[in-house]
């Protein structure tokens, strides 16, 4: 723009574009105000407990032999009941199949889905979904017979494959195989037990599923040795927390939640170190865990809601080992990104 352009009178459509200008930002500081809890969190509080769908993969979430649920995104789950409710019971875990379980969270049957679902924009923004932060980077795989003796999913040329309902993998497969030029045929299975049996009982040759699904889903076959998962994998699967639309601060806590599990481990704080890091002197550290209340009051939280999340659940780092370590997983991309992962906390401020 040049000096005579600045000075020249403002025209009529630059002043009414101004004055527009103005009011939208006397509107934002309106808006700028607490994320105000929604339906969502009130039936939350009015009911004094959170229902939450999951699925059934051993590591993710299965009942053990008492009848208690656990697993990776149970224990999310748990630390979610403290942030809303301040109490890691109060959470109910009820399985639902893939197909079933995004209608009935549209439906306001569950408050939460931690099942592994993953973010897509269909969901989001087609179907009015929300999603919290990543909490485990998977990506689609293949389980095959090893009777078969196929080493990688190219040799599957003209197999027939199970895939469940409602899961992103039907769409994956699809592509993956029209993008190598190969031909496939699905066999699209909603229940999870009739899923596994298909490829136990020779009806598939081959099922795919987010890959830690599959591991987890190998365990609950009869002879988990004769099944191989193949290096392949089809898409990219970032599993998060999933809420229906129209609770803000439901959302922000479901953030903030899996934030608290990553900042611990960025920070080195764990269920058995917790205790030491009360008298710290780094005010961050102090805003954390309480010891200096001004944050956590003015989110409106207890202050020790971080710190009962790790003294009773773990950090981020401790609910992957215990969950899935043992099912072989190695951290990978779901390490902090201070060791080479992607999972990173935004500062607690
Ligand atoms: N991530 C895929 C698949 C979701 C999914 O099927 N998740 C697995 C767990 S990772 C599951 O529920 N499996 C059936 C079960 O656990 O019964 C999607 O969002 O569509």
């Amino acid at each position: 723009m040049g000096l005579v352009d600045s000075v020249k009178p403002a025209s009529v459509k630059q002043r009414v574009s101004r004055v527009l200008a103005a009011s939208l930002v006397a509107a934002g500081a309106l808006m700028a105000t607490a994320a105000y809890a929604g339906p969502t969190l009130d039936k939350i509080t009015s009911r004094g407990s959170i229902k939450a769908g999951v699925g059934t993969t051993p590591g993710f979430f299965s009942p053990d032999s008492s009848g208690r649920w656990q697993g990776f995104f149970v224990d999310i789950g748990r630390a979610l009941a403290i942030t809303a409710l301040g109490d890691p019971e109060k959470i109910e875990f009820t399985s639902s199949s893939p197909q079933q379980r995004l209608p009935a969270l549209q439906a306001g049957e569950f408050d939460i889905l931690l099942s592994g679902v993953t973010i897509t924009p269909t969901r989001a923004l087609q179907l009015g979904f929300h999603f919290g932060p990543t909490v485990f980077y998977d990506g689609q795989g293949l389980l095959v017979r090893k009777d078969l003796g196929v080493t990688s999913a190219a040799e599957l040329d003209g197999a027939t494959i199970g895939v469940q309902s409602g899961t992103t993998g039907e769409l994956n497969l699809a592509d993956f195989f029209r993008k190598q030029g190969k031909s496939f045929k699905p066999l699209t299975i909603e229940d999870t037990r009739q899923f596994n049996a298909a490829l136990e009982e020779g009806r598939v040759d081959a099922i795919t599923q987010d890959s830690a699904d599959l591991v987890g889903k190998q365990r609950q076959l009869k002879n988990p040795e004769n099944y191989v998962l193949l290096p392949e994998r089809l898409s990219k699967e970032p599993l998060a927390p999933a809420i229906a639309g129209g609770d803000d601060r439901w959302l922000e806590l479901v953030n903030w939640t899996v934030y608290a599990l990553i900042q611990a481990e960025e920070l080195g704080i764990t269920s058995e170190n917790v205790d030491t890091f009360l008298d710290s002197q780094d005010p961050s550290i102090r805003r954390f865990l309480g010891a200096d209340p001004s944050l956590a009051q003015a989110i409106g939280l207890d202050p020790k809601w971080a710190y009962n999340i790790i003294k009773n659940v773990g950090n981020y780092g401790e609910v992957f080992e215990r969950h899935l370590k043992p099912l072989g997983w190695e951290r990978g991309y779901n390490n902090i990104w201070t060791n080479g992962g992607l999972l990173y906390s935004p500062p607690f401020r």
